[in-house]
C-alpha cells in the first residue's frame, strides 16, 4: 500500500531527556495520572482541515506546502489520498481522534447531490479506516462559511434559500457523524454574524440561529444521534461581530432560546484570546455553568490581532487549562483537538509530526503538573480559606439569602472598618514556577 510518511516511523515516548525530535519527553500515553491513563485524559485529535488540507496560504499568497496526497488531478483521487494518508499520520502520531468539515474530507461537486455522493463514498473508506486502527471521530461539522452562497453566513443569512442549502449540509453532516460513530457534533459560527447593523436585523437573525440549531436537535433524534452538540464561541473573523462572542454570550443565547438541554461549549483557546480573555478565562465561564464540552487546543499571538492558529506550546497555559477540566472532572466526550496549523514556511512532512508532539508535550506536562497541585491540594486550600468567612455567621446567611440591606448596613454600624486580607497573587505565581521548573 502506497505510504505517504515513508521516513517516519511511530512516535514513541522516550522521556525528558531525549533528544530525538520525533519523540515524546512527557506525553506516555498509557502513564497513570491521577488515577487515569494520560490518554484517558487528554483524548487528543488532528484537525483535519488544517494538517490534511492547510496549504499555508494567507492574504498575501496562495499555497507554499505542497502534499503528495494532494497531487491527484481528479478531486475524488485526491480525496482518497487525502484520507489514507490522515490515518497513517494520526497511527503513526498515536493519537485516538480526529475532526473534519464536510468539504475537508470530499470535494464540494456541481450540486448540493454531487458533494452528498462524493461524500458516501469518503465515508464509507473512513469507516473502513477506522475500523481497521481504531481511530475514532471526536467530532465533525458542515462548511458553512467557504462558499461564495455563504459571505452574509448560513443560518443567520438573509436569504432563507442559502439557510435551506446550509441546513441540508448540517443534515448530512449529522447522518455522516452518525454513521461514523462521532462523539460530538460541532457548529462554529463561520460567518454568522454581521460586518454593519446599516443592513442587519440582529433580532431576526439570532432568532434564525436559534431555530436552526433546534432542528439540527430535532434531527440528531430522529436518526438516533445521541453525540454532543457543542458551540465553538469566537468573538470575530470572519465577520467583525461574530454573533457567539464567548463562552459567557453563547450561555445566554442557549438560555435564552431554550437550548441549554442541547449544546455544551467548544472552547477554542486562541478564540478566548481574540475576545480579550484568556484561555483559562473562557474555559472556567463554561465549565461553572456546566458547559464545557470539548476544547480547541491551539495559541493566538498576542502581537497579532487574529486567529494564528498556532500549535499550543505554553506551558502556563496549558497548566491552566488542564487545572480547569481536571476540576471538572475531564471532558467527557470531548477531546484536545489541535485546531493548529504550520507555518507557511514550515515546507517539510516531519514539521506535522513536531508541531503535534509539541502540543502533546505541553498539555501532557501541564497535565502532571495540573494534577500534582490538585492533589497537593494548594489552589483548593487558597480558594477556600479566601471565602471562609462566608462558611459561617454573617456569610452563610448572606449566601443562604436570608439577610437584607438593612441587615449588612447593621452588621457594619456594629463592626466597623473590616480588615483586608492580602490576595497573595505573587506567591501564587511563585508557587506555580516551582511546580513548573520541579517537573
Ligand atoms: C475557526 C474555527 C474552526 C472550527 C471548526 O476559527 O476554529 O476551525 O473549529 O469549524
Ligand atoms: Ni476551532
Ligand atoms: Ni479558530
Amino acid at each position: 500500500m502506497k505510504t505517504f510518511f515513508p521516513k517516519i516511523n511511530k512516535i514513541a515516548y522516550e522521556g525528558p531527556d531525549s533528544r530525538n525530535p520525533l519523540a515524546f519527553k512527557h506525553y506516555d500515553p498509557d502513564a497513570m495520572v491521577a488515577g487515569k491513563t494520560m490518554r484517558e485524559h487528554l483524548r487528543f485529535s488532528v484537525a483535519y482541515w488544517h494538517t490534511m488540507k492547510g496549504t499555508g496560504a494567507d492574504p498575501f499568497g496562495g499555497g507554499s506546502l505542497l502534499r503528495p496526497w494532494d497531487a491527484s488531478e481528479d478531486p475524488m483521487t485526491a480525496a482518497e489520498d487525502t484520507l489514507r494518508a490522515a490515518f497513517e499520520f494520526f497511527t503513526k502520531l498515536g493519537v485516538d481522534y480526529y475532526c473534519f468539515h464536510d468539504r475537508d474530507i470530499a470535494p464540494e461537486g456541481d450540486t448540493l447531490a454531487e458533494a452528498n455522493r462524493y461524500l458516501d463514498r469518503i465515508t464509507a473508506l473512513a469507516g473502513t479506516l477506522q475500523a481497521d486502527t481504531g481511530i475514532k471521530l471526536l467530532w465533525n461539522t458542515a462548511n458553512l462559511f467557504s462558499h461564495r452562497r455563504f459571505s452574509n453566513g448560513a443560518a443567520t443569512n438573509p436569504d432563507v434559500a442559502i439557510t435551506a442549502y446550509a441546513g441540508a449540509q448540517v443534515k448530512k453532516m449529522l447522518e455522516t457523524g452518525h454513521a461514523l460513530g462521532a462523539e460530538n457534533y460541532v457548529f462554529w459560527g463561520g460567518r454568522e454574524g454581521y460586518a454593519t447593523l446599516l443592513n442587519t436585523d440582529m433580532k431576526r437573525e439570532l432568532d434564525h440561529l436559534a431555530r436552526f440549531l433546534h432542528m439540527a436537535v430535532d434531527h440528531a433524534r430522529a436518526i438516533g444521534f445521541t453525540g454532543q452538540f457543542l458551540i465553538e464561541p469566537k468573538p470575530k473573523e470572519p465577520t467583525k461581530h461574530q454573533y457567539d462572542f464567548d463562552s459567557a454570550t453563547v450561555i445566554g443565547f442557549l438560555r435564552q432560546y431554550d437550548l441549554l438541554d442541547h449544546f455544551k461549549l467548544n472552547i477554542e483557546a486562541n478564540h478566548a484570546t481574540l475576545a480579550a480573555h484568556s484561555f483559562e478565562h473562557d474555559l472556567t465561564m463554561a465549565s461553572i455553568n456546566g458547559l464545557l464540552g470539548s476544547v480547541d487546543a491551539n495559541r493566538g499571538d498576542l502581537l497579532l490581532g487574529w486567529d494564528t492558529d498556532q500549535f499550543p506550546t505554553d506551558l502556563y497555559s496549558a497548566l491552566y487549562a488542564m487545572l480547569v477540566i481536571l476540576e471538572q472532572g475531564g471532558l467527557g466526550s470531548g477531546g484536545l483537538n489541535f485546531d493548529a496549523k504550520v507555518r507557511r514556511d514550515a515546507f517539510d512532512l516531519e514539521d506535522l509530526f513536531i508541531a503535534h508532539i509539541g502540543g502533546m508535550d505541553t498539555f501532557a506536562y501541564g497535565l502532571k503538573v495540573a494534577a500534582r497541585l490538585i492533589e497537593d491540594g494548594v489552589l483548593t486550600d487558597v480558594r477556600r480559606k479566601r471565602y471562609a468567612s462566608f462558611d459561617s455567621g454573617l456569610g452563610a446567611e448572606f449566601e443562604a439569602g436570608r439577610l437584607s440591606l438593612a441587615d449588612l448596613e447593621n452588621y457594619t454600624l456594629e463592626n466597623g472598618e473590616p480588615i483586608p486580607v492580602s490576595g497573595k497573587q505573587e506567591l501564587l505565581e511563585n508557587i506555580i514556577n516551582q511546580y513548573l521548573i520541579g517537573g
